[in-house]
């Protein structure tokens, strides 16, 4: 029988290229986000791989939402074997005393509170059959603070110690739980955190070659095609151009 991912954040960059990736294994997938229209694309591209493809609207922001739809699931989709916790955004880059409450609370909310109530929703399935993977999208900003970083490196550190937490809560269940960090993927990353001005996140990834949405979808998949008796607890991958969360290589 095939196995089953949700992956939040499917209608762009990581999330998109995931659902893509997983596709090509045979994996079925519940694909989620905020975009309808695009889902449904999304569910009609992947069809043609010979998947079954479930589109999921909800915001994950929304608890009541959250827990609705994914405790409301057709019968065949209630198996989920993979959750990938992808769903997030960093909103500003300003320092905090020039901060905008607006944009602390959109990341804490999306990145933070989101993905626990994503996980609190599906984890119990996984406890009960004893079997499942969790993959945390992380970044490079939950292991460095960077200026202007500051709150949406304060939820990527979260996820950095919720993954940690997870992974001892699921410990006696048989649960793998894995967190993926990335440096720069060229993505709508930059154009969400700027608020929609296209050329300021262009100029992010002018001078050297970032990483693609797809390399991180390649990482995902080699988590996910470890014997069971491996788990891959934490992985950091930037573009060879960058060595930390500040120092690029720009020609
Ligand atoms: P994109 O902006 O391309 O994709 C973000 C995805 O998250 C979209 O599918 C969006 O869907 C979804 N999303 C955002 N807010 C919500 C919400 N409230 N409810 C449901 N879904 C939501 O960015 P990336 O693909 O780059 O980002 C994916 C993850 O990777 C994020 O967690 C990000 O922090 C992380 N990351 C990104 C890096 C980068 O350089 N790009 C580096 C390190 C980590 P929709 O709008 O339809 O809801
Ligand atoms: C996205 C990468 O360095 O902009 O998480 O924070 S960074």
């Amino acid at each position: 029988m095939s196995k089953i991912a949700l992956i939040t954040g499917a209608t762009s960059g990581i999330g998109e290229a995931a659902a893509y990736k997983l596709a090509q294994e045979g994996t079925d997938l519940i694909v989620a986000g905020r975009r309808e229209a695009r889902l449904l694309q999304l569910k009609n591209k992947l069809e043609e791989r010979n998947v079954r493809v479930l589109p999921l609207c909800f915001d994950v922001r929304d608890e009541t939402g959250v827990r609705e739809a994914l405790h409301s699931l057709p019968d065949e989709w209630t198996h989920i074997d993979i959750l990938i916790n992808n769903a997030g955004l960093a909103a500003g880059l300003s320092t905090l005393q020039e901060g905008d409450s607006d944009d602390w609370n959109r990341m804490i909310d999306t990145n933070v509170k989101g993905l626990l109530y994503v996980t609190r929703a599906v984890a119990p399935g996984m406890v009960a059959r004893k079997s499942g993977h969790i993959i945390n999208i992380g970044s490079i900003a939950g292991k460095e603070v960077y200026p202007g970083g500051n709150v949406y490196c304060a939820t990527k550190h979260a996820v950095d110690a919720l993954t940690k937490g997870m992974r001892i809560d699921l410990l006696p269940h048989g649960i793998n739980v894995t967190q993926i960090c990335p440096g720069a993927v060229e993505t709508e990353f930059s154009i969400v955190r700027f608020h929609g001005d296209r050329a300021r996140a262009a100029r992010v990834y002018e001078g050297f070659e970032s990483l693609v949405a797809e390399d991180i979808a390649e990482c995902i998949r080699f988590v996910l095609s470890r014997p069971p008796h491996v788990n891959i607890n934490d992985m950091v991958v930037m573009p060879t151009a960058q060595a930390t969360a500040t120092l690029f290589h720009k020609e």
